[in-house]
């Protein structure tokens, strides 16, 4: 681990109100001091309180004023890295800003790599892994919700329950060990506790697995298609979801020729909506093009919402297309128009035709449906999963990972209990430890841990 003074702009580049540089290592206020004059000439950067702003010049090597800027210092380890930091707060703009970070860089500071500065908290021990990768889900929140999640795994609740787990197969390994060691003491060991012990801790894996799928459709979101034959509405049901005129809407058949992809949210989930060209048979090789596009996105997508023209009628058209989705049970049916006067699709109709589905009437042109649409989207979205919220967790890769293997060798033990001697049981047991142990990351190898940090910008 290296412990040298690392700097580097931490707000996002462009134009801003204030651009911030940041700098963390032993000896950051003296090596700031060099290069900055305070208003105040009284005002020392070494004495001054830490977390207040000291107002001043930064200075070139002319000593000439490059920037007014504020410096605010801590010390260790009362900081985000638990190291000496130094931020300077400068004028917004990418040029103030790099020349900024350019003469802190000049004093032999070096650039920080991604990630470094929260590299250093997790070294220094201010954050566990499980918190560190919150951090990343907290700069990346699509929506409220998945800011929320994402603060709850900062506060450290993954880690929390992960450490309750852990307890239970620290339990378990004990009866195991006690009779490893003095069995004529102990008597036999008693099989029905430490199954007990373990089938809780499996449970515990499942449901923390079940929230993190939860937490993953309010983290990445879900996509949705709109599909149907020309001229039944895709195009003006995107527009009234996104409550804007996104897509070219008329009344010829085959407007919408290529993938229209837009983002909005319904209640907290971040949903990728994708409008498609209308399927036909047809000679135009760029429709044709199109529309194999437009069956590319229907399989691709998490939820297809399969629209009728309730003037139009279902027909033998509409029918092969419904009949080409494949997973039928993450198809909405969407009867459009039903404004109109002439309907000649009945409720009888989409019961016979649709016997399973969810089917909302709507009309786009007065706005009718949309919210039951949304409510129908949320609710598919998050079918059988609703049981988990309460758990609130959010579950990264790196540690689903890890509670699956902590759960194959809980289960391996389990299998093997009263069959393999003892030493064999406890084997298992310090693997399914060792497993859990990787989630808040107290014994991460090196490659787990650059794992974790190389999805980090430069400066966080
Ligand atoms: N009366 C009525 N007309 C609608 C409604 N929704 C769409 N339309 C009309 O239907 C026509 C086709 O609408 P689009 O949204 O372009 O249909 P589309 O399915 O995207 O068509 P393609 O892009 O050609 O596949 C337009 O003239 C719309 O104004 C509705 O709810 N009621
Ligand atoms: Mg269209």
């Amino acid at each position: 681990m290296r412990d040298d003074i690392i700097g580097a702009i931490s707000t996002p580049p462009g134009e801003g109100g204030i651009a911030i540089v940041r700098i963390s290592g032993e000896g950051s206020i003296k090596k700031v001091k060099q290069i900055f004059q305070a208003r105040v000439s009284s005002k020392d950067l070494l004495v001054q309180k830490p977390f207040m702003l000291t107002l001043g010049w930064l200075k070139d090597e002319e000593d000439e004023i490059l920037d007014e800027v504020m410096v605010a210092t801590m010390k260790a380890p009362r900081s985000y890295t638990g190291e000496e930091m130094v931020e300077i707060n400068c004028h917004g703009g990418v040029i103030p800003a790099r020349r900024c970070l350019q003469r802190v860089l000049s004093t032999g500071i070096r650039l920080a790599e991604p990630g470094e500065f929260t590299r250093r908290a997790f070294m220094n021990g201010k954050m566990d892994a499980a918190q560190a990768e919150a951090v990343i889900d907290i700069i990346r929140a699509k929506t409220d919700r998945g800011l929320k999640l994402a603060m709850k795994q900062l506060e450290g609740k993954n880690s929390d329950y992960v450490k309750e787990l852990e307890d239970f197969l620290v339990e378990a390994n004990m009866l195991v060990e006690a009779n490893l060691d003095f069995s004529e003491d102990v008597g036999d060991l008693d099989y029905e506790q430490l199954r007990q012990l373990l089938l809780k801790t499996s449970a515990g894996i499942e449901k923390m697995l079940k929230s993190g799928e939860l937490g993953d459709i309010y983290k990445e979101g879900i996509s949705v298609s709109i599909c149907g034959k020309p001229n039944v509405g895709k195009s003006s049901l995107l527009n009234a979801l996104l409550r804007k005129e996104r897509a070219i809407v008329t009344d010829v058949p085959g407007t919408t020729r290529d993938l229209i992809e837009e983002y909005i949210n319904i209640k907290g989930i971040p949903v990728k909506l994708i409008d498609t060209a209308g399927i036909r048979e047809t000679r135009d090789l760029v429709e044709q093009i199109g529309i194999s596009r437009a069956q590319q996105a229907v399989r691709d997508s998490d939820l297809v919402i399969f629209l009728l023209d309730i003037e139009a009628g279902m027909n033998d058209e509409d029918r092969a297309i419904y009949n080409d989705i494949e997973n039928k049970e993450r198809v909405i049916v969407l009867i459009n128009k039903d404004d109109l006067m002439v309907k000649n699709i009945s409720e009888e109709d989409t019961k016979k035709n649709f016997p399973e589905l969810k089917v909302i009437w709507a009309s786009t042109k007065e706005d009718i449906g949309i919210q039951e649409l949304e409510d129908v989207i949320e609710k598919m979205a998050v079918t059988g999963l609703m049981d988990y919220d309460n758990l609130g967790l959010t579950v990264s890769l790196r540690q689903k990972e890890s509670l699956l293997a902590g759960k194959k060798y809980i289960q391996e033990a389990l299998d093997a209990m009263g069959e393999v001697t003892l030493d064999c049981l406890g084997v298992d047991l310090q693997n399914a430890m060792a497993s859990l142990g990787e989630i808040t990351g107290r014994n991460l190898k090196e490659e787990s841990i650059n794992r974790i940090f190389k999805e980090f910008c430069i400066g966080k």
